[in-house]
């Protein structure tokens, strides 16, 4: 007999190893044991060789490292579908393993995803630590289980259990799994000695295949209803995406047929979904988000700062938000305001917010009492000289700001960051006001701030690297994606979205309605029209910003017209009951024939002339605004990369994920397209639309975005 722990090496992969009379696979592919070429072949191999072991009973399957598997390689899909490697080989080798004639218990950890769970489900028996977690997050990324995974899942956790976490891909913990019938045993302490011990214990016994069980599938009755509500849940909260209706579609299969002819379809509809152009869009957002943390000349071991204190200057909207961010992460905050009246106001926003989360469910009471002690307020600068970050919040005016910074440099402590949550103005301006530029940076909070993802980080000409790197891993710690930018009027996000914004507003002086311009952005996949956003937002911030640049408006070149009027007339948007729209007191939107008049009456005065205008042209103008800005950001290095500009539209302005950025749409329309369009608008538009230099050139050489950010 082999000693414990006796290692025979198959691959660099997965390795085999002997405790007694059970084998251990154990796959070696960090950081999270993805199914790379070799890792299912590996594992099968284990299961072969110990199948052949006559002094082998039963074999335990377990992750090195962080994690059991965290699914297929996402990196091969690329691959896959450019036709340079051929299909996925996981199916048939699960098939394999569940063949197995001596036990395979899998021994989870970390996360069981994607084919790292329909590995698992191969198995004829599932252990877990308590802290594990399992899940079919395919649909995430555009595609669906594609290794019978839509077919074992309904069979061991039940239709309903299947149909929710294969189309909508959210984790279970390992409690949920265990209820569920997806894990047989949970195991308290060493989890190999824990499953060793389980696999013992299961030596000689009948192991069950699960493609063979079949009592959890037949309730036909409650299987109809259960894929009517998903499907009408899927085609409402995740509008426009085809891979969680397919995901539906194949559980369903596995209710009416054998298991063979349910992964044929599931085989079949999981290429369908790999070769979308979706899934490619949400292939491009997954590794995105992870790309944006890495910034070429900050390494990964730049020193940073502790943030133990922070400190937010102004209790309105924003202030109040990114005050709950902090509390949110355990760390104490202090508002300061002008007024006894603003700060009791800041205050009872943010406690309504928390009592909306509680009301729904998703908080708990003391949880919300504990994000509450965290908040101190004050009217004074007391207790900011303890604050390792301050973050300034108030309107946007460069006059306040520069006042504000030159009174926080005062009294912050040497090694405090010094934050401004400006939307558009000149970060370095801003840092003149201090003795210690390299301590100023921009965190700009989306609204609202407590809710949307994206913190755009800007970076001024002497902010400090320990400081972008402490402000990056902030992000992180405050559940935010942190996008770099430079420094720019708008920056990344706002200084594009001041083009389609512009776009929009010509598009209704040229004779589309409101509606129409919303319809057609919201039918393009847009959380909202932009004029509807606007009215969300306040009309009176970019009215406030406007006012702020008026004098570097160039004569005799085109600007919109109508959103000031409305803000002239006091119209703000939905906090003022009117903007683009009428509202009622449940703030439910109406066209209003006023706003038609004023529109028609401005454009009659300014000489446009007014004609039918088709929902192509609005989405072509207002999206191609975005990109033709996009290029010339980044050229000019504002963004890093094409795909920052894109995630940065993902997570702060609703631009839908399955299109993966308005950089990554406009690859998929084909760059040269695109500036034809942008040529034709120039021609009818004049110089608003004279075509990035960037756009040009990578058109003209037949690439892409993303060719230039792989450069
Ligand atoms: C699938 O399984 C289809 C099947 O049906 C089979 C069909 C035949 N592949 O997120 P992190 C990288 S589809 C390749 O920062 P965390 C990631 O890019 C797949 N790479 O860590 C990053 O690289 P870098 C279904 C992957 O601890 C590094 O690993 N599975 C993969 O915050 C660390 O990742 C999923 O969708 C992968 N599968 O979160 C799970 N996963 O350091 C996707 C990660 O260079 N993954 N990387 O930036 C996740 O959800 C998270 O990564 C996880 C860890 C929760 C596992």
């Amino acid at each position: 007999m082999l000693k414990k722990g006796t290692l025979l090496k198959m691959s660099e992969l997965v390795k085999y190893t002997r405790d007694g009379n059970v084998a251990i696979v154990t796959i070696e592919n960090p950081p999270v044991n993805a199914l790379s070429p070799g890792v299912p072949e590996g594992i099968l191999e284990g299961i072969e060789k110990a199948g052949a072991d006559r002094e082998v009973g039963a074999i335990v399957v377990i992750g090195g490292g962080r994690t059991f598997i965290a699914g297929a390689d996402i990196k091969e899909f690329g691959k896959i579908t450019a036709g340079t490697r051929p299909r996925l080989t996981l199916y048939p080798a699960l098939l394999k393993i569940e063949d197995s004639k001596k036990p395979v218990v899998m021994a989870i950890h970390g996360t069981a995803f994607g084919g790292g769970l329909e590995v698992a489900m191969a198995g004829h028996y599932r252990v877990a630590v308590a802290s594990a977690q399992v899940g079919q997050p395919e649909v995430k990324l555009g595609i669906i289980p594609g290794a019978g995974g839509t077919q074992r899942l309904p069979r061991l956790a039940g239709v309903a259990k299947a149909v929710e976490m294969c189309a909508f891909g959210e984790p279970v913990d390992a409690k949920t799994a265990l209820a569920c019938g997806i894990l047989d045993k949970i195991i308290d302490g060493d989890l190999l000695q824990g499953a060793v011990k389980f696999a013992r214990e299961v030596t000689g016994k009948l192991a069950y295949k699960t493609r063979e069980r079949g009592e959890k599938l037949h309730d036909a009755g409650r299987n109809e209803t259960v894929f009517a509500v998903a499907r009408e849940h899927a085609r409402r909260t995740k509008r426009g995406q085809t891979a969680p209706l397919a995901a539906i579609e194949a559980v369903e299969v596995a209710t009416r047929g054998s298991f063979l002819d349910g992964c044929d379809r599931e085989q079949s509809l999981f290429q369908e979904c790999l070769f979308s152009t979706q899934s490619k869009a949400l292939i491009h957002a997954f590794f995105g988000e992870r790309m944006v943390a890495k910034i070429p000349d900050i390494p990964k071991d730049t020193k940073t700062y502790d943030i133990k204190k922070a400190a937010v200057i102004g209790a309105g909207t924003m202030g109040g938000g990114i005050a709950m961010n902090y509390a949110n992460a355990g760390i104490p905050v202090i508002i300061k305001e002008t007024t006894q009246e603003a700060l009791d106001k800041g205050f009872a926003i943010i406690k309504k917010n928390y009592q909306n989360s509680v009301n729904k469910g998703k908080l708990s009471p003391e949880t919300m009492q504990l994000r509450l002690d965290k908040v101190t307020l004050g009217l004074t600068y007391g207790g900011f000289e303890q604050a390792d970050i301050i973050v300034e919040a108030v309107f946007e005016g460069m006059a306040l700001k520069k006042q504000i910074f030159s009174e926080i440099d005062k009294i912050a402590k040497p090694e405090c960051i010094l934050a401004s949550n400006t939307s558009t103005l000149d970060i370095d301006e801003i840092a003149s006001a201090t003795k210690r530029p390299q301590m100023v940076i921009g965190h700009h909070f989306f609204s609202p701030a407590n809710v949307m993802k994206l913190l755009e980080i800007v970076r001024g000409k002497a902010t400090s690297k320990e400081v972008i790197a402490t402000s990056m891993g902030l992000a992180k710690k405050l559940n935010k994606v942190g996008v770099l930018a430079g420094n720019c009027r708008g920056f990344i996000g706002n200084r594009m979205i001041h083009c389609y914004g512009r776009e929009a507003q010509f598009l209704v002086e040229e004779g589309a309605t409101v509606e129409q311009v919303d319809t057609a952005l919201y039918d393009f996949g847009l959380a909202m029209g932009p004029l509807a956003m606007g009215d969300l937002a306040g009309l009176d911030v970019g009215w406030r910003i406007r006012k702020e640049f008026k004098h570097l408006e160039k004569p005799g070149v085109r600007v919109p017209l109508v959103a000031d009027q409305l803000c002239e007339m006091g119209r703000y948007g939905q906090k003022t009951g009117a903007g683009w729209y009428k509202y009622d007191q449940n703030r439910t939107p109406s066209g209003d024939p006023v706003v038609t008049a004023l529109i028609e009456k401005l454009a009659r005065g300014a000489g446009i002339e007014r004609r039918t205008i088709s929902n192509d042209e609005i989405v072509d103008r207002t999206i191609y605004a975005l990109v033709n800005e996009g290029a010339r950001i980044l050229e000019e290095g504002i963004a890093l990369r094409a795909v920052d500009i894109d995630i940065v539209y993902l997570n702060g302005y609703g631009f839908p994920v399955w299109r993966g950025g308005p950089m990554f749409y406009a690859d998929t329309v084909g760059l040269t397209n695109v500036l034809k369009k942008i040529q034709e608008f120039e021609k009818r538009h004049g110089e608003l639309w004279a075509p990035a230099p960037l756009l040009k050139k990578l058109a003209e050489q037949g690439k892409t975005f993303a060719s230039f950010d792989a450069t």
